[in-house]
């Protein structure tokens, strides 16, 4: 006999909060899951669908996260085996079905994404990619925006990944910035043995996340049974608990099963024993849970069928609606790689210079219009590694302050305070995370890579998360960051990991804007729309033209703004055009005036980009119908390059203007070296400039 409503239930349970409707609950999101997942099976083998991977195995100790946590309030990144948890935090059957068949209904991605690749932004589950991983570092990020946003009230941020998802770096980097941040971020990990064929015991020395994690100090680390609905509502609440008391970050490690294989593409019988399949068979808790409800009295078989009737119902008409539901138009496909409401390449962000006091250089520049923005805007947050003054900011009253390795960011920790200008540990992958988890939260993070050299840990970042959290969200979420890198060579010594560019890789990512002043003034304005623009941007600050003499120009005010993609002509000319940026404007300039001063017909017009991505198409096609000779020149490498896709552009849509082939002048196919005459001989010089922009002239 069940025990009827009200009556007590096993001792134990009211400690930890669990009534009899919760329990009820919980085997309805159970059984949903479950239901959903197989349906999807289904539909996948009647090619209805075109993916499908479950949470089979997994939805107890996912039923229990989501029903310790306050959906709205608090913030989810799951990962794509999330079902049971996104259930109990509100995402309905229809939902995951009209994302299951790709519609355009699809609320998490307008049917961009393949299903179970969450997003919510009224529930706060933000939107999920593929990548293994990527979630840490941009949870890690929103869990700090709380102390700016909600300084008054405990936010917590739960992220959830597999037992093979804690290989990776970021994972580690994730844990370590919570720890020494002391954050309020459960790390739950959903450990089903296996990573697709690959076991744990491969993937974790002695196979126990949670045994390797126990020495992070403050971490409140948990083993538990994630098949076992009570243990793992258990493990849960007191994980959440803990953070919400702000004692720190927590990890839970739930045990789980996986008995549908990897996902449909997988058979997880090539590579696991009957016996150990058997095994895990015995531990799920779709059967286990409603078996447990009816041995403790706290549902009746009946009851319980009566439930599963309603959610087969409920599955079904779901099923039906999302077949008929409407598939993407295919003119929408280029919607929401950018921001829909702020174009910063319109005239809202042209602004007039206001020029006072003496020049002053480019990383002064950049530093002054820092103060202003971080004075103008309180949620404008800067961190990196060395860009405070002083890791102790005690010891300011002794010290100068470092602000730094260029000093670009000298003197924001000692007028804005630590909070708002900080050191982060040295970990490039989690400077652009945790930017992009902020900046999804409303704050605006103006993170340093040190130098780009080093930028490559932070790649999976950009081009996974980053880039295209807009796009993939349909519009859900955004994270409008600003990272500012120290690229380029010519710095006499600075050899192949300090003088390396490599932007067209950046401008080849949808969804990042790519901008690269050449002088100071520029250099406020771009930096300023940045800021203030509401997509990403990689901000290329050139440490050659630093603290040069060349280019520098008074402070041109608070609200001087340069609009992306706008060009500036530094030097007209009418026999050929030279595009450049960077450190080739002025060598393009000289080799310009040389010429002109060898011929007296010669005469040079130099472009300056300053904006990669977007760029000025417009400027360069009238200046090469007017020239009708062009020539592409750029510090990176010359093949596979930025000049490679304007070349190709100038030749296709201005053929008939053209007298002379198209024109590229790029560094030699190499790495920059440290002797001064290999680093002449790789980088572009002014002669070379020259002497490809006289074989275009003689042509
Ligand atoms: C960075 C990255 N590498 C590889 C893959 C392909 N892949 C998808 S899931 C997966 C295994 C993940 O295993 P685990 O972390 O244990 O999570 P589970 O799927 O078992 O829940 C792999 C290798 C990926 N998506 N991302
Ligand atoms: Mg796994």
């Amino acid at each position: 006999m069940a025990a009827p409503a009200g009556r007590q239930i096993t001792t134990g349970l009211e400690s930890i909060g669990l009534e009899r409707a919760d329990l009820i609950r919980a085997f309805r999101t159970i059984y949903t899951s479950r239901k959903i997942d197989d349906r999807e099976i289904l539909l996948k083998r009647q090619q209805k669908i075109y993916f499908q991977i479950s949470a089979a195995g997994h939805e107890a100790i996912q039923t229990a996260a989501g029903m310790t946590m306050r959906p709205g309030v608090d913030w989810f990144y799951p990962y794509y085996r999330d079902r049971a948890l996104c259930l109990a935090l509100g995402v309905t059957p229809l939902e995951m079905l009209l994302q299951a068949v790709g519609s355009a209904e699809d609320p998490a991605s307008g049917g961009r994404q393949m299903p179970t690749h969450w997003s919510s932004p009224q529930l706060n589950i933000v939107t999920t990619s593929s990548t293994t991983g990527t979630q840490f570092l941009p949870a890690v990020g929103c869990a700090h925006a709380c102390r700016y946003l909600s300084p008054d009230r405990v936010e917590v941020t739960l992220v959830c990944g597999g037992d093979g998802h804690t290989s990776e770096g970021e994972f580690w980097e994730a844990i370590n910035a919570s720890c020494l941040e002391k954050l309020a971020i459960v790390f739950l990990i959903e450990d089903n043995h296996y990573a697709i064929s690959t076991s744990v015991d491969l993937q974790t020395p002695g196979g126990k996340i949670s045994k390797l994690v126990e020495s992070f100090p403050g971490l409140l680390v948990q083993e538990v049974d994630g098949t076992d609905f009570v243990e793992s509502y258990r493990a849960m609440k007191k994980a959440v608990e803990y953070c919400r008391e702000g004692q720190g970050p927590a990890l839970v490690h739930a045990h789980v099963i996986r008995p549908y294989s990897h996902s449909l593409s997988d058979d997880e019988r090539l590579y696991k024993t009957e016996a150990e399949r058997e095994a895990e068979r015995k531990r799920d808790p779709f059967r286990r849970y409603p078996e447990w409800l009816v041995e403790e009295g706290i549902a009746t078989e009946a009851e319980l069928e009566a439930i599963r009737q309603e959610v087969d119902l409920e599955i079904q008409e779901a099923t039906e609606k999302a077949l008929k539901a409407r598939p993407p138009d295919p003119a929408s496909a280029p919607l929401y790689v950018y921001s829909p409401d702020v174009d910063p390449t319109s005239s809202d962000f042209q602004t007039e210079p206001q020029p006072s006091g003496a020049p002053i250089t480019m990383v002064d520049a950049i530093n002054r219009t820092l103060h202003d923005e971080m004075e103008r805007n309180e949620r404008i947050v800067v961190f990196g590694e060395d860009v405070a003054d002083c890791s102790h900011e005690e010891n300011l009253k002794e010290v100068k302050g470092k602000g730094g390795v260029f000093k670009a960011t000298l003197g924001l920790q000692r007028r804005f305070g630590s909070k708002r200008c900080f050191n982060s540990p040295l970990a490039e992958a989690a400077i652009v995370g945790r930017a992009t988890g902020m900046a999804t939260r409303g704050m605006k993070p103006v993170v340093e890579i040190q130098f780009f050299d080093y930028i490559w840990p932070a790649m999976m970042q950009f081009r996974d998360e980053m880039a295209n959290i807009r796009w993939r969200s349909f519009n859900g979420f955004k994270c409008p960051a600003v990272v500012r890198a120290a690229i380029g060579g010519y710095l006499t010594g600075g050899s192949i990991y300090h003088s390396q560019s490599g932007e067209s890789m950046f401008t080849h990512i949808p969804g990042i804007r790519v901008v690269m002043p050449s002088n100071a003034q520029d250099a406020v304005g771009l930096l300023r729309t940045a800021i203030r623009c509401d997509d990403p941007v990689l901000f290329l600050e050139h440490k050659k033209l630093y603290r040069e003499t060349y280019n520098r120009a008074p402070y041109p005010g608070p609200d001087y703004m340069i609009p992306f993609g706008k060009a500036r002509v530094v030097k007209q000319g009418r026999r050929l055009t030279i595009v450049t940026y960077g450190a080739l404007v002025q060598k393009s300039l000289l080799a310009a005036t040389n010429l002109e001063q060898q011929r007296e017909d010669w005469s040079v017009e130099v472009i300056d980009l300053r904006s990669l991505s977007p760029y000025d198409w417009e400027t360069i096609a009238e200046s090469v119908r007017k020239t009708s000779r062009a020539l592409v020149v750029h510090e990176d490498n010359r093949s596979w390059g930025y000049g490679g896709e304007i070349a190709a552009r100038i030749a296709d849509e201005l053929f008939e203007f053209l007298d002379a082939p198209v024109g590229r002048v790029g560094a030699l196919d190499t790495y920059v070296g440290y002797s001064p005459v290999l680093e002449d001989a790789i980088l572009p010089q002014v002669e070379d400039v020259e002497t490809e922009a006289r074989r275009l002239l003689l042509f």
